[in-house]
């Protein structure tokens, strides 16, 4: 079958790879249809991309701050242009349903219109000095050449809040898009140089992680890392990034719990399960993958759930009646498969779904059943690592104070829910929950671009994207203006 080759964008121009390797981009419901070649890129492709984002920065950080961000209102049209075909592309190289592809690219245009309006908003501080006729205040800076590595299930949204923010800062980019799905990153891309971006500021090198990733945050010239992927990875980036003394933003896993309690709205909870659960084939960092029930819903709520799980139509995400696509790849397959293993060995059981689907339309593709596990108790591996797959635990507890406690005693910080109606219980939760995100009666997934998005523990490292990213991006300089036309000796001249 014929597929287009894409190329690396570098300084403006399109190019292929160093040594002219490319990668695959398969679409993971049909194996035999592929969406193009992209480049697999070599450290000189990084080198050229930060040497050309270098040169670019000379003159991008000049242009006033508003004027950057008009591109980024002109790009938000041209995705609202495009939606419904950047979101086709993306269930083709994702899997995930056209409603959350359309979701994904929506979240773009929100971005891009959120941060336009941060072009007149970079905020410093005035402040008064301790000495007369001196003037103090505080402006931002950007950093500099910044490198962008992100993940592919949300392979334009996560982009946009890495890129959006950093441009308007004034800031030039290399963005590697994830390995399994650069098509979206591109598009995103494309966006932004129809609405006029100048040459250089955003640079794009396709690659693996090992090669291109490793090449861009041991880089000299890259002043700055935002990274969303694996705990394991993030890891990795932060020590490698430490021997250059690089500010690193990281973005990584969960093991996000919806909180259940006896008083809440039943059919409500349910809802909010199933979609927290199997939205995006449970491939979210926010996705819920533990449900923990009072007793006294307990039964009522599995049953419920369990039936409605079964009923989920699983297939090609292009298809509008379909509710859950495949997984991304076969290692994703592998670790579910692996997962649901581990859990029957320790002595869970298997309330629906547990294995890969094959055969018939599922043949060419990864697909994996909605799974819920049973019995599951805050001890068992399935209640504390990540799967990131269609794979949902239910643990059973008897007070608020012990579903609070079971919910942050996993390493993971990133999203929690809790329904009920009852208004006391509800903030002591908001007080108490050790995560970046409390949902109250509303699911684990389906955070705000202007809010600030990010975990505590092993999920991140105390940024935040969404509001937090402007403060990522840019570095403080302090100002001072003498004009008393004198020395003035601070802590000195002034002392008591
Ligand atoms: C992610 O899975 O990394 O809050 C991001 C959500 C989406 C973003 C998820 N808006 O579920």
């Amino acid at each position: 079958m014929a597929y287009p080759t894409f190329h690396n964008l570098i300084g403006g121009e399109w190019l292929p790879a160093v040594g002219g390797k490319t990668m695959l981009n398969v679409n993971p419901a049909d194996h035999s249809d592929v969406v193009g070649a992209f480049p697999s890129s070599h450290g000189d492709d990084v080198a050229k991309a930060v040497a050309a984002a270098k040169k670019a920065f000379e003159s991008w950080r000049l242009v006033p701050a508003p004027k950057r961000a008009e591109i980024l209102v002109r790009a938000g049209s041209l995705l609202k242009e495009r939606k419904e075909e950047y979101a086709r592309q993306m269930t083709r190289e994702m899997g995930k349903v056209l409603a959350e592809t359309r979701g994904d690219v929506q979240e773009a245009i929100d971005e891009a219109f959120y941060v336009a309006g941060e072009g007149r908003r970079l905020f410093g501080q005035t402040t008064p000095s301790e000495l007369q006729n001196k003037f103090a205040m505080s402006v931002r800076m950007p950093v500099g050449v910044v490198g962008l590595i992100t993940p592919w299930n949300f392979p334009m949204a996560i982009p946009s809040w890495k890129l959006f923010p950093a441009m308007v800062a004034g800031n030039t980019c290399v963005i590697k898009p994830a390995t399994d799905t650069p098509h979206s990153t591109y598009n995103l891309v494309e966006a932004l140089v129809d609405a006029g971006l100048p040459a250089g500021v955003v640079n794009i090198v396709s690659g693996t992680g090992p090669i291109v990733g490793s090449a861009l945050v041991e880089h000299p010239d890259v002043r700055a890392i935002s990274f969303t992927g694996s705990s394991a990875v993030g890891s990795q980036v932060a020590q490698r990034a430490a021997a250059t003394f690089k500010p690193v933003s990281l973005e990584m896993g969960g093991k996000n719990a919806q909180i259940v309690l006896d008083d809440a709205n039943l059919e409500l909870a349910l809802e909010g399960a199933l979609w927290g659960s199997f939205g995006t084939t449970g491939q979210r960092c926010t996705a819920t993958s533990r449900i923990l029930l009072q007793k006294g819903i307990a039964e009522a709520f599995k049953t419920e759930f369990v039936a409605r799980a079964k009923k989920l139509k699983v297939g090609n995400g292009l298809d509008e009646s379909i509710e859950v696509g495949p997984q991304v790849n076969a290692n994703q397959i592998e670790t579910s498969t692996r997962y649901v293993e581990i859990a029957l060995a320790e002595g869970a059981k298997l309330l629906a779904g547990g294995h890969a689907l094959t055969g018939g339309s599922y043949a060419s593709g990864t697909f994996f059943e909605p799974t819920i596990l049973g019995g599951v108790t805050p001890t068992m591996r399935i209640a504390r690592e990540e799967v990131f797959g269609p794979v949902v635990s239910l643990i059973e507890f008897d007070t608020f104070e012990q579903a609070v406690e079971i919910a942050n005693s996993i390493d993971y910080g990133l999203s929690t829910a809790l329904y009920t109606k009852d208004v006391n219980r509800a903030f002591t939760a908001i007080r108490d929950l050790e995560a970046g995100i409390t949902y109250i009666n509303a699911p684990t997934i389906g955070a705000e671009v202007h809010l600030p998005f990010g975990g505590v523990k092993h999920t991140g490292n105390g940024h935040r994207e969404g509001n937090g990213a402007i403060d990522f991006f840019t570095t403080w300089k302090a100002v001072y203006v003498d004009y008393s036309d004198k020395l003035q000796r601070a802590q000195i001249d002034n002392a008591e």
